[in-house]
């Protein structure tokens, strides 16, 4: 059985790609809630209602295990996905929670779209691991319609980028947490600003170590050839846009749901 994919957009291929490298005989349904996109700046009750039904959805087609590859929706409806499925389900806050504690750093920074900020879902995370680590948090969720709409290579990416991460100017962090499934697609813009000294990262990968294990303990692993279906809620163009340049053309199918 495929792994079940979400997201707002096309965020949640940031994820998609990565389990094409680490895990290349899974396959996958992808669901792109682009008729609702964004998530971000919307109420987590109504957040939550979307991140259900696409769940339930992807757990009839059938498949073996859902990933929320969304901040906003896995601080909005974790909880509440996991209660109303029988198949396992994963989210991309706790991962990344982790993967940022692991770096050792004294003072972490999130960046995420309103809503996961407001939430304060890293911020949680984090110091249930250690109370100690400062959390500098800000939204910057112009960042995530520039990379919906394919502009991550305009001289307008990277002026955006700067504006919204000149917080950092005068408040050094040591690692900063791309808390926002979009971001990852903006790395060298933000690298760039925030320069080299700040390890950044991708709860994506952390992610996918967890999707691992979880298959193995289960005995669930594939060793078939992989299918990659995409699906797309609202307009599948910008969709097929993003696979075609983020998953290099790597997928099966892209069609309207
Ligand atoms: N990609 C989503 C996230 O990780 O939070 C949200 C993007 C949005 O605002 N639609």
């Amino acid at each position: 059985l495929p792994i079940g994919v979400m997201d707002s957009g096309l965020g949640g291929l940031s994820v998609v790609r990565m389990i094409q490298n680490k895990l290349p005989n899974e396959s996958i349904v992808f669901v792109g809630d682009e008729g609702h996109f964004p998530y971000g700046t919307k109420p987590q009750a109504e957040v939550r209602k979307f991140v259900i039904k696409i769940s339930k959805y992807l757990e009839q087609r059938p498949v073996k295990l859902m990933v929320i590859a969304c901040n906003t929706a896995t601080a909005a409806a974790l909880p509440a996905v996991k209660e109303q499925l029988k198949i396992p389900v994963i989210g991309v806050i706790h991962p990344g929670a982790e993967a940022a504690v692991k770096t050792h750093a004294n003072v972490i920074g999130v960046i995420g779209t309103d809503s996961t900020i407001k939430d304060g879902a890293y911020e949680r995370e984090i110091h249930k691991i250690d109370p100690t680590i400062k959390v500098i948090s800000k939204a910057t969720q112009p960042l995530v319609a520039i990379v919906e709409h394919g502009l991550t290579e305009t001289p307008e990416a990277q002026q955006t980028v700067n504006e919204q991460l000149s917080i950092f100017d005068k408040n050094p962090i040591d690692t900063l947490i791309l808390g926002c499934t979009h971001f990852p697609f903006l790395e060298k813009q933000i690298q760039n600003k925030i320069g080299k000294k700040v390890t950044l990262i991708d709860p994506a990968k952390e992610t996918v170590l967890q999707i691992q294990s979880l298959l193995e303990q289960n005995n669930m692993l594939s060793n078939e050839a992989p299918t990659y279906d995409l699906y797309s809620t609202g307009n599948k163009n910008d969709l097929i846009a993003g696979a075609n340049k983020w998953l290099h053309d790597k997928y099966t199918s892209c069609t309207s749901l």
